[in-house]
């Protein structure tokens, strides 16, 4: 399978907040190596190509594109220390929905959380990661059975307006506009990530030619806290085209993979033409931050059971911080993947 990845991430490591300090995040570049380490052997790496821009208008709003191409140089400019992040956020009962003018107010209204901050190289970045994304899927509608996109930075936490979660740009709604605009009248996305693909949703919650799908901790517990719960499933046109499977700690791979299932299906029977699988492998068991208990032997028949739907897949880099064995749980995916459609 074509793995479309650059080197333009590396000088993008953000800080985020842990506890009361600021530390380096845990979505680190030696992620890629990881990955590419574990690929390299049975995968073509390709470049990607220019990033189309328009992609960008259709997934997030022109505000949030134009403040996150110009926050840093603000940042910098009033001296503010290594790392750009908000301070306050809108917050229940509070309107919120008034856009401020300062940079600190900015900050807070565009992005969602603490553990997300943006350093000098970081718009670059996301915006190659966009690239990563565009040209994974464009290698689809070009008739590949599937491509991988090695992302960093990740993109599921971002929302149409906001940063966080270690996110800046939605890649896996890029990977959607690139296969929607090619024809493709509905596409599922398949986000299989530890945490709620959150922003994903908000792009796509009122939409009908999307079936959001995503698997994740529980947010009465976990990270992002206040989305992913079950009876969020849509609205307006797009009610009954989201579906949510908030699952507990310490799940293990038997139920994580029948919540797999449910979503596939789901997405089966929707009538969607492709897939977009959001790829975070943070639910493995020795993840850092997480708290399922998936084994380095569950990946491939993840990447069975996807492959068994038969569709055009675009798989999407998300989480996944147990460094070391990162590159073998996602090459288990893509293995498991391309070994049932031989
Ligand atoms: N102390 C993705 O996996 N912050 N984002 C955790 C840990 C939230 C993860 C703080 C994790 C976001 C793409
Ligand atoms: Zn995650």
């Amino acid at each position: 399978m074509q793995v479309v990845t650059s080197d333009d991430h590396l000088k993008h490591h953000a800080l985020e907040l842990d506890s009361t300090t600021l530390i380096p995040s845990w979505e680190t570049p030696t992620r890629v190596d990881s990955v590419r380490k574990a690929l390299a052997a049975d995968h073509p790496f390709v470049a990607p190509r220019t990033l189309d821009e328009s992609l960008l208008h259709s997934v997030h709003d022109a505000d949030y594109l134009s403040f996150m191409a110009t926050v840093w140089e603000r940042w910098a400019a009033e001296e503010r220390g290594p790392a750009a992040m908000g301070v306050a956020w809108p917050s229940r009962r509070m309107a919120g929905n008034r856009r401020p003018t300062s940079l600190r107010g900015l900050l807070g209204y565009h992005g969602f959380a603490a553990d997300c901050s943006v350093v000098a190289d970081t718009w670059a970045a996301a915006k190659i990661s966009a690239a990563l994304a565009q040209t994974a899927a464009e290698i689809v509608t070009g008739g590949e059975r599937a491509a991988f996109a090695l992302c960093r930075p990740p993109g599921h936490h971002a929302t149409r307006d906001q940063f966080g979660g270690y996110c800046y740009i939605n890649n896996a709604a890029i990977a959607v506009e690139v296969l929607r605009r090619a024809g493709h009248a509905r596409v599922g996305v398949l986000d299989i990530d530890y945490h709620h693909g959150n922003g994903t949703q908000d792009i796509f919650y009122e939409r009908n030619d999307v079936f959001m799908t995503s698997i994740h901790g529980d947010p009465a517990f976990e990270f992002p806290y206040f989305t992913g719960f079950a009876d969020e499933i849509g609205s307006g046109a797009g009610a009954g085209f989201t579906r949510n499977e908030p699952l507990p700690a310490g799940t293990e791979f038997e139920p994580w993979f029948a919540a797999l299932r449910r979503c596939l299906d789901a997405i089966i029977d929707a009538g969607c033409s492709a897939v977009v699988v959001s790829t975070g492998v943070d639910t493995f068991t020795e993840d850092p931050i997480s708290q399922f208990r998936l084994a380095t032997d569950d990946y491939p028949a993840i990447g069975q059971l996807v492959a068994s739907a038969g569709l055009p897949t675009v798989f999407i880099m998300e989480g996944g911080y147990a460094v070391d064995e990162l590159g073998e749980n996602v090459a288990g995916i893509l293995n498991g993947f391309e070994e049932a459609t031989r």
